[in-house]
């Protein structure tokens, strides 16, 4: 989205333009290097920028706070107290990295009561919404019915109309905000053997979900999101993507499965998940992360920045292959517990955009002749060649022609931000453990 005139800059231009003038001589010197690499290939670079500059990729309300682990939360200076605080530092992240003009809504933690004042607001920090996301894993202080033991799965129809109930009015929330999807995400499964019937909680999961289903408008999606395990330690309801897939069968064309990158055993091979549900129409979306071990919710790329690779390999391919109705949204969703979550947020997203930028260099014809000659070496070579492309000239350009910053993180670091809003927004004294 180009900046009007009366969109509010959080970061002082003045400084951004300093930062680049320093940085210029250097990526022009690199970009025109990499540009010849790149040609001496048959790739014409300013191609592989052009498609590049087209990637967005939408941050979360939650991952702006400072999170926590189960067991504490270390709270950081200057955190967001509210929605109009998050609206606040997700403008910084875009201003700076320029790709992520979306920001993706919790309810009820986002909850306001002026949606359209919400949405002219974003709108004047050069923001807009991208998909909403029930909660159905935690309490509302004071609620009559808990989800203690489920919800869409609840073996108490009252606690199951309940949690529909506020997923159509996160719809109708996300209607005045300009949404087009609903994430849903629930944490229904048991911690003991025998604790819940296998078959009827699914049974129960699709007759909450279609309910969902029908109040969805035409133009939207619903992104069903799978996890394997966590809250619940035994057996989770939607724990995999053949029960997501199930489902969002089930329910009908609106409906898709959601890839969230922590949601998997450790060994699972994801790229492959993502290329089967690519291949039966059902991929919505990814909600981006890195692990080691579980849901940890660490920075895009942190942990292993080649399975990333592999994921946007197969999102490429199936790009290039025009593969029918095949248009992911992509979303971070992150947990920043020891960092700052701005400048986590915008590492990650540039991290992601970078790795688009990779798997673009794919030389895929010669991957499909190493392929049918069983050639699994340079098959495997043709792969890593492009992984090890460093395509930073690619991305820090295209931030530069879209007015961004070509080192978001040493702008973000010489503006003093954090220090800034720290003196207005009062330490946070919620030290309880939790995942957000
Ligand atoms: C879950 C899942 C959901 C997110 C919550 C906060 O593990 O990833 O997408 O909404 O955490
Ligand atoms: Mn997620
Ligand atoms: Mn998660």
């Amino acid at each position: 989205m180009a900046q009007t005139l009366t969109q509010r800059s959080p970061i002082d231009g003045e400084l951004v333009d300093a930062e680049n003038r320093n940085r210029v001589p250097a990526l022009e010197r690199d970009y025109a290097a990499l540009g010849e690499k790149l040609a001496g290939v048959g790739i014409d670079i300013e191609a592989v920028k052009r498609e590049a500059a087209g990637f967005t990729v939408a941050v979360p309300s939650w991952g702006i706070g400072t999170g926590g682990t189960r067991f504490a939360r270390f709270p950081g200076p200057g955190e967001p107290r509210n929605i109009h605080d998050k609206l606040a530092d997700c403008a910084v992240i875009r201003q700076l990295v320029r790709c992520t003009s979306g920001v993706s809504l919790h309810f009820p933690w986002d909850w306001v009561d002026d949606f359209a004042a919400l949405r002219d607001e974003a709108e004047q920090l050069g923001l807009v919404f991208d998909a909403v996301n029930s909660n159905t894993f935690s309490d509302r202080p004071g609620a009559s019915l808990s989800y203690k033991f489920g919800s869409l799965t609840h073996t108490d129809p009252a606690v199951r109309a309940a949690a529909v109930e506020h997923n159509l009015a996160c719809i109708a929330a996300g209607r005045v905000l300009g949404s087009t999807a609903l994430t849903v995400w629930v944490g229904d499964g048991s911690s003991f053997p025998g604790q819940q019937h296998f078959r009827r909680s699914f049974d129960r999961y699709l007759e909450s979900t279609r309910a969902i289903y029908a109040g969805l408008p035409a133009d939207w999606r619903m992104y069903l999101e799978h996890k394997l395990f966590e809250p619940a330690f035994y057996a989770t309801v939607i724990a995999d993507w053949g029960s997501s897939l199930l489902a969002a069968q089930a329910l009908g064309p609106q409906a898709l499965c959601l890839v969230d990158l922590g949601h998997h055993a450790p060994t699972v091979n994801i790229e492959m998940i993502v290329a089967r549900l690519i291949g039966c129409g059902k991929l919505g979306g990814f909600h981006f992360n890195d692990s080691k071990y579980g849901d940890d919710d660490l920075d895009s790329g942190a942990i292993q920045p080649y399975r990333l690779f592999l994921v946007f390999n197969e999102l490429v391919d199936a790009a290039r292959d025009a593969v029918p109705g095949f248009a992911p949204a992509y979303m971070l969703d992150q947990s920043h517990n020891v960092t700052d979550p701005i400048e986590s947020l915008m590492v990650s997203a540039a991290t992601v955009q970078r790795t688009y930028a990779q798997a673009l260099l794919v030389d895929r014809a010669a991957l499909d002749t190493y392929q049918r000659d069983n050639d699994a070496l340079m098959a495997s070579q043709t792969l890593k060649a492009a992984f090890e492309t460093d395509v930073t000239p690619i991305v820090q350009r295209i931030r530069l022609e879209a007015g961004g910053a070509i080192d978001p993180l040493a702008v973000y670091r010489a503006s003093d931000y954090r220090r800034r809003v720290a003196a207005s927004r009062p330490k946070s004294t919620s030290l309880g453990g939790g995942i957000v």
